[in-house]
């Protein structure tokens, strides 16, 4: 028999993180799951974004490094105030896979100064445990496994990386295309009602499938929506579906 799956409410209940907590509540607020990948190239592309996907979203996840024109106070500080004005989180994307002393140089310095402004990052944990007790004030999302053909993330490696998602405090959930444990949050890219693939090896599957066979928390949508006509109207339409997705996954 198909388990059920916990609701944001009971999630909310037994979140140990600020973050989870931040998270839950900001879905629950705005009934949407929905985070938006702005995988765009100049600060302004990312903060028009920012503006249109705002009230849809429960964070933006920025891919920091590929922003032509990043510059601290332009960049950033705009951005943290579209953060608090449409209340959504901060997630970038940076995939930490180094050891613990040089993710911690990587978090934070260089230009970018990830832990001045990110709610939550993303790191592989392939450098083991300790490897990510660097990020100390913000919460991780652990790369379990990937969405694109071809993957390492077979089985077996999935199955130690939860072990390590599972018992580090600093973790706030994982992403992953299968299924994980109820006591951490499930983050699925690779989500598109267009497409079924980029011809770059990504994968895509509806809001629908991910929430009804992985029990997804959030889904992230990146080129639907930055590359739609109308970026406010594809966060519209992403986070209805997905929240539809979501009710329904409640009721199997
Ligand atoms: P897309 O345009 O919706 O394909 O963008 C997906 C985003 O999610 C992109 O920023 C990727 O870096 C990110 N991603 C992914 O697609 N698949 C994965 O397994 C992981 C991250 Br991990």
């Amino acid at each position: 028999k198909e388990e059920h799956r916990l609701s944001y409410e009971s999630k909310l209940k037994c979140a140990q993180h600020s973050v989870s907590k931040k998270l839950l509540e900001i879905a629950l607020a705005k009934k949407s799951n929905l985070i938006a990948s702005a995988d765009v190239t100049t600060t302004q592309e990312l903060l028009d974004l920012a503006e249109k996907t705002g009230p849809h979203i429960i964070a933006l996840k920025t891919h920091i490094d590929i922003i032509s024109d990043f510059d601290y106070e332009k960049t950033i500080l705009p951005l943290k105030e579209l953060a608090l004005k449409h209340q959504f989180l901060l997630m970038e994307d940076r995939k930490f896979a180094d050891i613990g002393n040089t993710q911690e140089l990587q978090f934070t310095s260089g230009v970018f100064k990830i832990t001045d402004w990110a709610d939550f990052v993303t790191s592989q944990v392939i450098g083991g445990f300790e490897s990510l007790d660097c990020f100390r004030n913000v919460g991780v999302v652990a790369i379990v496994g990937m969405s694109s053909k071809g993957t390492l993330t077979t089985n077996s490696y999935r199955e130690e990386a939860l072990k390590i998602a599972l018992s580090h405090p600093n973790v706030i959930g994982a992403v992953s295309q299968h299924k994980v444990p109820e006591d951490i949050l499930l983050f699925t890219p690779g989500v598109n009602l267009a497409d079924s693939g980029d011809g770059k090896g990504q994968q895509y599957n509806t809001p629908q499938h991910v929430f009804k066979t992985l029990h997804t928390d959030f889904i992230i949508v990146g080129r639907g929506i930055y590359k739609a006509e109308d970026a406010e109207k594809a966060a519209l339409t992403y986070k209805n579906e997905g929240w539809n997705a979501y009710l329904q996954s409640l009721e199997k």
